[in-house]
């Protein structure tokens, strides 16, 4: 297949590159390198630096012999975006292309603008440039679960069945998201069904979970190919924080009462799941929704784990509750469903012992590299 990663310099658009790639499909990645842009800016660079997309393309080329073609550019630039669906007429296009941090989508202004300007801008322009050069290509947009917010009802995926008065119909099920970034995931799948709806367009919208891990079938090659692992308080995520909190020595930052519950997943996972939604299109005019995760875990739970793995290292991990800088429900009913990912062959990796201290012993090698300055939480929701 042809297949176009918006975002393939991200955490997980490079792996997912390299994953098409070496399964032989003919991949384009493209990225403007908004999210370095922002790290440099607020000082929040990733543990291990890592080259550019072009040099990581070439790395990969030399130790594997597969392409993958590089375009650096804005999406936000729909004569750029509508010039390479032209030239590539893609199968399948896998949307990362977005401002990923909610701690920097509410931290005032300039970052809440560019957040809403470049996530919605960008969904808008991929959808004009399918409808105009490749109407037949299936649309796979990386949504999140924090669309959903945490009800106090079960979470259905993607969907919802509501009796009113007597009659019965179907609906996106109701959105409530905790923070401006999420809420750009919700507005993004909004202009979605839309376009679905009116004009026909093939689309997977995958509501995913936080995702925690480093390495993959091809990251684990060359040094050079690892993800972007952040553990900074703007683009690390609550795991691959606490791994890094617990090498550093410093007391892993549970915000509030730590019972925020989320679905988790390895980043394995992540690219497994892409290949499931592009391996299975859905017909013209679907809006298919997958709820993309493997494992409930509140954050006192995650805590416990990763004070679990380190102490069995030899770390001496311990555990402090910071006031909480987010707005959100620190105890809360969670039940969200997932089944459509394991219906289409996925096969979970779990958060184990092991996995765990895989990754602690990568940051433990990287551990000079630690910023203790860039771990406490510099954003409030207020
Ligand atoms: N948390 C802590 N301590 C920390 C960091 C986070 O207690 O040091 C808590 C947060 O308050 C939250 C939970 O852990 O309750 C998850 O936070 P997170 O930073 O791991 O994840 P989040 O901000 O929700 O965003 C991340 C990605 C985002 C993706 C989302 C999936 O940055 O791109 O969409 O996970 S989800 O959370 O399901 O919406």
């Amino acid at each position: 297949m042809r297949i176009i990663i918006l975002g393939g310099d991200g955490y997980l658009g490079w792996p997912t590159a390299m994953h098409f790639a070496a399964a032989g499909h003919q991949v384009w990645a493209v990225d403007n390198y908004l999210r370095r842009k922002v790290a440099l800016e607020t000082d929040s660079e990733a543990l291990i630096p890592t080259p550019n997309l072009a040099e990581r393309a070439r790395f990969f080329r030399e130790r594997t012999n597969q392409e993958i073609a590089v375009d650096i550019f804005d999406c936000n630039d729909f004569h750029r975006m509508s010039e390479l669906f032209e030239r590539v007429r893609p199968d399948a296009v896998v949307h990362y292309a977005e401002q990923p941090s909610a701690p920097y989508s509410m931290r005032g202004f300039d970052e809440a603008r560019l957040t809403l300007a470049n996530n919605i801008g960008v969904t808008f322009n991929l959808i004009w440039a399918v409808l105009r050069h490749a109407p037949q290509c299936h649309i796979i947009k990386l949504g999140t679960m924090g669309e959903y917010g945490t009800p106090n009802i079960d979470i259905e995926e993607g969907w919802i069945e509501i009796e009113h008065k007597g009659r019965r119909d179907k609906f996106l099920y109701p959105r409530a998201a905790g923070s401006l970034y999420h809420t750009t995931k919700v507005l993004d799948t909004d202009l979605l069904w839309f376009y679905v709806r009116l004009y026909g367009l093939r689309v997977t919208d995958l509501m995913q979970g936080p995702v925690y891990g480093l390495e993959t079938d091809q990251s684990r090659i060359d040094e050079r190919l690892l993800p972007n692992f952040h553990y900074d308080d703007i683009f690390g995520t609550a795991v691959n924080r606490f791994l890094v909190q617990a090498v550093a020595g410093v007391p892993l930052t549970v915000y509030g009462k730590g019972g925020q519950t989320r679905g988790y997943l390895n980043i394995r996972d992540t690219l497994q799941c892409v290949d499931l939604a592009v391996s299975n299109p859905v017909p013209a005019g679907e809006l298919r929704v997958l709820n993309q995760f493997t494992e409930l875990f509140s954050v006192n739970e995650l805590a416990a784990r990763v004070r679990e793995a380190g102490d069995a290292l030899g770390l001496d991990v311990q555990v402090r509750n910071l006031p909480n800088p987010r707005k959100e429900k620190e105890e809360h009913y969670y039940n969200a469903q997932s089944t459509g990912l394991q219906e289409l062959g996925l096969k979970p990796h779990a958060m184990t012992r092991e996995v765990l201290s895989d990754m602690l012993k990568t940051v433990m090698r990287h551990k000079a590299l630690i910023e203790t300055g860039r771990i406490m939480p510099r954003v409030r929701w207020n």
